[in-house]
């Protein structure tokens, strides 16, 4: 099966994001119920070995936390973006967080990540050039800001690939210890 560990987003949060789906010429927008934090993506593993993902993300003792988006930025740029993405604010518990998950893969024998962690939320996919648009649409959107938000676990995800787009299924919830955050 084809994994990723992420966060959820709350509804509310989604329903914001979602509201920003247009404008901008050759975007694919992210399914508002697909909208999502990852921490890791894994990609295939079998059976034998998401059982020991599951083993070592359970073990995973780390704290809630507040969580906000802020600001909008792309991957790539000009004629060769790829991605728009809500960034997120600084936040050195979401990065032990993803750091505990990361040890967590190499316990259970899965290869490390070598690019830098960068938190973002995937807002849409571009399939063509949006043009001078995307300026624009950055100027207009670009002082979103959402939260913050209670975060209180994290999830290991299935990515079924279809005509459609992904279907992501929640695999497995793990709880986060309880903090007074927000
Ligand atoms: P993205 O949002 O930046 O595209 C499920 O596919 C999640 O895993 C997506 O959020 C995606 O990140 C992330 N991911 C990271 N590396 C990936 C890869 N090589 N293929 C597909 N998804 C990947």
């Amino acid at each position: 099966m084809r994994l990723f560990v992420a966060l959820s987003l709350p509804e509310d949060v989604r329903e914001r994001l979602d509201m920003l789906d247009s404008g901008l010429p050759g975007a694919r927008w992210v399914a508002a119920e697909n909208l999502h934090l990852t921490l890791r993506f894994l990609g295939e593993v079998d059976s034998a070995q998401a059982r020991d993902l599951d083993d070592t993300l359970s073990a995973i003792d780390a704290p809630g936390f507040a969580l906000t988006l802020q600001g909008l930025a792309t991957f790539g740029d000009g004629a060769k973006v790829r991605a728009l993405y809500a960034d997120v604010a600084p936040n050195p518990a979401l990065l032990h967080l993803q750091a505990k998950v990361e040890s967590a893969v190499a316990r259970a024998g899965l290869p490390l990540e070598r690019r830098k962690f960068k938190p973002h939320v995937t807002l849409a996919r571009f399939k063509g050039d949006p043009g001078p648009k995307l300026g624009h649409y950055l100027g207009q959107h670009g002082l979103l800001r959402i939260g913050p938000f209670p975060v209180d676990h994290f999830l290991l995800y299935s990515s079924l690939l279809g005509a459609e787009g992904p279907h992501y299924t929640e695999e497995v919830v793990y709880d986060l210890e309880r903090v007074g955050v927000v």
